[in-house]
């Protein structure tokens, strides 16, 4: 494949962007490379610069579950500009959108719309800390809760696929109210809430990792976060960022039958657009301004925009439950015949290729993985037509628009890999 269209942009873009991109993963920087520079993306294809197009495996990270441009968001979009693109005012179609959330999600009490993932975890534990009046926060190794200072503490996704250690810039008192857990450890759950119990206002997990690479709750992982919050009274959010609609329509609080105290929901509510969100139980999200004492604000939030291409994925996603089935059935296909010494783990229609023989099921194993082995794969694919995510420790998505012969064509190309 020829990249120097591409090449030539990433030079230009370097000039001005650092490390010519808006987000570190897409630099390419652990599989090396050039990234192609997108011209367009429809249904499950997204197509290059240098006249390339290739069978797409990430979606923009997870909000495109119907693929690019389907046709109810692209309407949906045309029909919202009509009346304009924001106003800094009250709309009723944020009352519709959150409605349609707590529908899927009833846990969410109460709900109030940002504009990225960050913004929902960051405000998620700020509310956590005034309704509790505790400082500390339990995160897990590993996982990814977007660039919240305090939470840039042994990070997944971009920090774990650039090898950063832990984020310059981040004061030691910040990252000193995190504790970092192994994902999966229910003994030191219980060890860290036996000592700090009291102290701790929020326990933040993806209930299914996606950040360290796709690895799925241990069996009573998640009911012991549960138990051990409701003991101690500590806030539980599930950050349902990538699983929220994907690995079920109620993402996976349904999946698994826990109700958190606290959810983060983001990329797909927004079908490709900017917008998350945070909620919960009532009582602790009447805390926030200006209901209660806890500020949070934004310009955008409940864009018409955002808010019109999110009512249009929910709506459509509700109106067709089958697609879930279809996007399980269809992930597992793909994940079905994995490379020689290649652990597949996958949940929904989310799903990594760890490449190393042994099980993976924390950031400690996922680290364990042959990264260099990933690379080679990863322009193997490239070359083949097959757009993965460019790091070993990010997860990939099947849309409703992945057809049975893209992903036939995507197992052939897995099968011809050689190292
Ligand atoms: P954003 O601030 O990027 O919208 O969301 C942060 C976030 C929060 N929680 C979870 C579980 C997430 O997965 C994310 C963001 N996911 C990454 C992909 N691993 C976004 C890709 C990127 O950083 O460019």
């Amino acid at each position: 494949m020829n990249f120097s269209k591409s090449a030539a942009l990433l030079e230009r873009a370097r000039q001005i962007i650092p490390g010519g991109v808006n987000s570190p993963v897409r630099a390419f920087r652990s599989v090396g490379g050039t990234p192609p520079f997108i011209t367009k993306g429809q249904g499950s294809r997204i197509y290059d610069v240098d006249g390339n197009s290739y069978i797409d495996y990430v979606c923009s990270w997870g909000p495109l579950i119907l693929g690019h441009r389907h046709p109810a968001i692209i309407r949906a979009l045309d029909n919202v500009l009509e009346i304009g693109t924001s106003f800094g005012a009250p709309t009723e179609r944020e009352i519709d959108l959150a409605e349609k959330i707590r529908a899927a999600m009833p846990s969410m009490q109460m709900i109030r719309l940002v504009n990225s993932g960050t913004e929902a975890t960051m405000s998620a534990l700020r509310v956590a800390r005034g309704f509790t009046g505790r400082d500390l926060s339990i995160k897990f190794e590993g996982c990814y809760h977007g660039h919240v200072d305090s939470l840039l503490v042994k990070a997944g996704s971009g920090v774990a696929t650039l090898g950063i250690p832990d984020t310059a810039g981040i004061p030691a008192a910040f990252a000193d109210t995190t504790i970092a857990l192994p994902f999966n450890s229910i003994d030191a759950l219980e060890t860290t809430f036996a000592r700090h119990g009291d102290k701790i206002a929020s326990l933040i997990v993806e209930p299914v990792a996606g950040n360290m690479g796709c690895v799925p709750p241990a069996p009573g992982f998640l009911e012991a976060a549960r138990e051990l919050c409701t003991k101690h009274g500590t806030v539980l959010i599930f950050d349902e960022v990538m699983t929220g609609f994907r690995v079920a329509h109620g993402g996976a609080q349904q999946r698994y039958n826990i109700v958190p105290d606290m959810t983060t929901i983001g990329k797909v509510i927004g079908g490709g657009l900017p917008i998350a969100a945070y909620g919960g139980r009532a009582e602790i999200m009447s805390k926030v301004a200006p209901a209660g004492p806890i500020y949070q604000a934004g310009t955008l939030s409940g864009n018409p925009l955002a808010v019109s291409a999110g009512i249009a994925v929910l709506d459509y996603l509700a109106a067709h439950p089958e697609i879930y089935t279809e996007l399980e059935q269809r992930t597992k296909q793909l994940c079905a015949e994995p490379p020689a010494g290649v652990t597949v783990n996958q949940v929904g229609a989310m799903f990594t290729f760890f490449f190393t023989d042994q099980p993976v099921t924390d950031y400690e194993s996922a680290k364990k993985s042959d990264t260099a082995r990933f690379g080679k794969f990863f322009h193997h694919m490239l070359e083949s037509g097959v757009y993965l995510a460019p790091s070993q420790f990010e997860a990939g998505f099947v849309s409703a628009a992945h057809t049975e012969a893209d992903i036939a064509a995507t197992v052939e190309a897995a099968n011809a890999f050689r190292d």
